[in-house]
């Protein structure tokens, strides 16, 4: 070898043990040409749906189809992606989405949705674009499908019901869970500002503060309640699926609304979290699944999911247990090349095998790279976005993974790809300018909502 191969050779990212050694400064030239790569998808996953979707929720992309999540199309993909197509400068994608929202938009329709992901889509979306854009078609469509919501707040407990039909308002499924009843508060809470009418912030407080006064006696939350009992289903505690946004949205809408009851919980909770969910190991900290009345061990799984948490312990100040968190979030993510579903750290066995183009690890490097300037996480995520590309593009799209080991392609291509995956890697690579931390805030699906009026204290 000699010494000029040698020395490129060391400057690249290499991986012992999962673990990122990155050897070289991420250039300028390299940031830019990671901002082409992922506008590039972008463009070229809108133009998939825009072919052969157009007006409906998602794009299947290997059969080429539209689906619908529900009787009538939500226009998922459209709402979802059009704050991200904003802030890339995608203009033109930006234009159809908004068309597509204006003119197919409505929901005087007989859909039962799921109240968590229409709002953390839809809801947040509408409100966002409004945030953006200032026009009030989109507060007015905002408004409506909130009001079409709140009947599944109307429980003994407040917490709400996980689905509601949007024309008649009936009511589905009063066993919930804490991520389904707490992450409402941003954008149920920015509706309210928006609108100038409280309720919408006091039904969704009501349901996060009554998940929060059901805690166990240890500072830890379940994976399942009834919502009209207030008794726990589950006592499985962890931050995957099922609970990871309402701790999320515990510390965002303290930031967002200055209600220091947000504050308390969080810090409480936090706390609780890394006494008892850390595990330390040679390829970094995992997050294990614990009963919430004992902290006794009930599993060692974990997943894409799970990965958010470092970003958010970053976000909120904590760098020093984010780091080793996203060390193993990486370890995940090279160790299978590309990062499955669910795993087992404590064998490598893998439990869910998918990736559905999750937005997770890709996020946590985007906090800590805001908050350590460290190019470690540049290259982390440079990584992630070279697998999206190389091992889930499509002809026409994106496609998720049905294995992450064989790269089977599956035939889904979530919003989330838009609004999350590929918003969090723009923001990784551009100016600081391109998103101010201070002045907005995320939502759990990346809509960015304004802090109004910082009350932080
Ligand atoms: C998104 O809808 C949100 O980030 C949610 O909080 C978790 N699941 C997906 C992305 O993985």
């Amino acid at each position: 070898m000699n010494k000029i191969f040698l020395f490129s050779f060391l400057c690249m990212t290499c991986c012992i043990n999962g673990q990122a050694q990155p050897q070289a400064a991420f250039t300028l030239a390299m940031k830019d040409e990671m901002i082409t790569k992922v506008k590039g998808a972008a463009s070229h996953a809108w133009a998939g749906y825009m072919a052969h979707a157009w007006k409906m929720d998602d794009l299947e992309p290997l059969t080429k189809k539209g689906k619908n999540w529900y009787k009538h199309s939500m226009l998922m993909t459209a709402v979802d992606a059009f704050d991200s197509f904003v802030m890339m400068g995608l203009t033109e994608e930006a234009e159809q989405a908004k068309d597509l929202i204006f003119t197919a938009v409505h929901y005087d329709i007989d859909n039962e949705v799921q109240v968590f992901e229409v709002t953390i889509r839809v809801l947040a979306g509408l409100i966002t674009a409004y945030e953006k854009e200032g026009n009030p078609i989109f507060l007015k469509l905002a408004k409506d499908l909130g009001d079409r919501m709140m009947p599944a707040f109307n429980t003994p407990t407040g917490m709400p019901y996980r689905y509601v039909n949007l024309r008649t308002g009936r009511i589905r499924d009063s066993i919930n869970n804490p991520a389904e009843i707490g992450t409402l508060m941003m954008e149920f809470g920015q509706l309210s500002r928006h609108t100038g009418n409280n309720k919408y912030y006091a039904a969704a407080k009501k349901a996060i503060m009554a998940v929060y006064n059901k805690r166990s006696r240890i500072g830890l939350a379940g994976e399942g309640i009834n919502v009209v009992t207030g008794k726990w289903t589950s006592t499985r505690s962890h931050i995957s699926g099922y609970i990871d946004s309402y701790y999320e949205y515990l510390y965002k809408s303290w930031l967002l609304f200055g209600d220091k009851d947000f504050k308390k919980a969080f810090k409480v909770h936090n706390s609780s979290l890394k006494k008892y969910l850390p595990v330390n190991t040679a390829n970094g900290t995992f997050m294990r699944v614990v009963d919430m009345n004992t902290g006794k061990q009930l599993a060692t799984t974990y997943g894409a999911l799970d990965a958010f948490y470092a970003g958010l312990c970053a976000f909120a100040g904590d760098v020093k247990t984010a780091k080793p968190i996203q060390e193993a979030n990486y370890y995940m993510w090279t160790k299978f090349g590309l990062e499955p579903e669910e795993f087992d750290f404590s064998n490598d066995s893998i439990r869910s095998a998918s990736y559905i183009l999750r937005p997770e690890n890709i996020e946590s490097c985007f906090y800590l790279y805001r908050k350590t300037k460290d190019d470690k996480y540049l290259w982390m995520g440079k990584r992630m976005v070279d697998d999206i590309i190389q091992y889930c593009k499509t002809g026409d799209a994106y496609a998720s993974l049905k294995d992450v080991v064989t790269k089977e392609k599956a035939n889904s291509m979530q919003s989330f790809f838009f609004a999350e995956t590929l918003k969090y890697a723009y923001l990784l690579f551009a100016e600081e300018t391109a998103f101010n931390l201070q002045k907005e805030v995320f939502n759990t699906e990346a809509h960015p909502f304004k802090i109004i009026e910082s009350k932080k204290q």
